[in-house]
């Protein structure tokens, strides 16, 4: 809005100083419960802003944004981020990606966005995704390989998301098969791959990430702080969600040049042991029953094996793992 633009103005142009709220009323020429209301908007997305009695307010942060250019810089995949969509806000980066997809764009092709107001997960659920914290980032490929291996796509991205937090941070993350990573046990990221197909022929996998980077614990609504975690809240310090984008698109482009050249079977290393489920008792919820058991490992092509204590040997092509240990 006009006052936001002339409030942000106004603090430019007294850098580290204190501007009270009735000088700031007088200089846009608003009420002084206008520029509260302004400030408190201003807080909402990301800025620090310090109020001092009897001296008024001062910005200490702002938000870091992420722009295409700044990620862009340094970045040196071949594919993979060569062409970057940036946008403030969208309802979801899957949807954009899609559309994208089905022009043609070309491979590699990467949607990032500030804020999703209808993020999604898998099975509808919602993917809470707030302003300036998180990646929220789409990435499409087109892989030539038959339908049925479209899933490996997850486990992939997966290991190239640990692999760039274990490069940039002190943090160790697990994988939870198939699309969840955490830290101390709880998730960091959601990932959720979508095709675009005809008959069997992959056209596009759009895999969708969902980072969690420098959120405080207060910043989750109060369903997911038991469940949900950051990177800042595990390590403390806030980190620089563009060099996170770039590490992330240089070791995916690594593993899927592995992955088009050698198959799954080297990812599928790298995956179990990253993997925090192999060997424990797990139950695994699909759409239709539930299997107890132990998570043996995953099969060449992805697939979760689940070994029930009868002795029977489960193929798990979709479901939602609980460890029950
Ligand atoms: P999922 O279905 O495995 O997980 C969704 C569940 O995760 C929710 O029901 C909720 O309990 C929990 N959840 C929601 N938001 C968060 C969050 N920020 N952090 C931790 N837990 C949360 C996981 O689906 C796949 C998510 C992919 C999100 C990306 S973001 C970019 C792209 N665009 C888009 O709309 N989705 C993907």
């Amino acid at each position: 809005s006009e006052i936001r633009k002339k409030l942000l103005d106004a603090f430019s142009n007294n850098e580290d100083q204190y501007l009270s709220g009735q000088t700031l009323a007088d200089t846009i020429g608003c009420s002084r419960t206008a520029i509260w209301k302004h400030i408190e908007e201003l807080r909402k997305d990301g800025f620090e802003l310090e109020a001092i009695r009897n001296k008024g307010y001062r910005i200490v942060k702002t938000p870091e944004r992420v722009s295409a250019d700044e990620i862009r810089l340094g970045l040196k995949t071949k594919y993979l981020g060569q062409s970057i969509h940036y946008e403030d806000a969208v309802d979801s980066t899957q949807r954009v990606a899609h559309r994208l997809a089905y022009d043609q764009s070309m491979e590699g092709t990467v949607v990032v966005a500030e804020e999703q107001t209808l993020g999604r997960g898998r099975m509808e659920r919602k993917w809470y995704s707030p302003k300036y914290t998180g990646i929220w980032m789409s990435i499409i490929l087109r892989p030539k390989i038959p339908l049925p291996k479209a899933p490996q796509l997850t486990l992939i991205a997966a290991v190239a998301v640990v692999q760039a937090i274990e490069e940039l941070t002190e943090l160790t993350p697990q994988i939870k098969w198939p699309n969840d990573i955490l830290i101390n046990g709880k998730k960091m990221t959601g990932i959720l791959t979508e095709l675009q197909a005809e008959a069997d022929q992959i056209n596009s996998v759009i895999i969708g990430m969902g980072i969690n980077v420098n959120q405080k614990l207060e910043d989750f609504p109060i369903e997911l702080r038991e469940i949900a975690t950051s990177l800042a809240i595990e390590q403390g310090v806030y980190f620089s969600r563009s060099a996170i984008i770039r590490s992330v698109l240089t070791h995916l482009e690594k593993l899927y040049f592995i992955y088009i050249e050698k198959g799954f079977f080297p990812i599928k290393i790298l995956w179990e042991s990253y993997a925090i489920s192999i060997g424990k008792t797990i139950k695994a919820r699909t759409l239709s029953n539930v299997i107890e058991g132990k998570a043996l490992g995953i099969t060449d092509d992805g697939v979760l094996r689940i070994e029930d204590h009868s002795g029977e040997i489960h193929y798990i092509y979709s479901a939602d793992i609980e460890l029950s240990e």
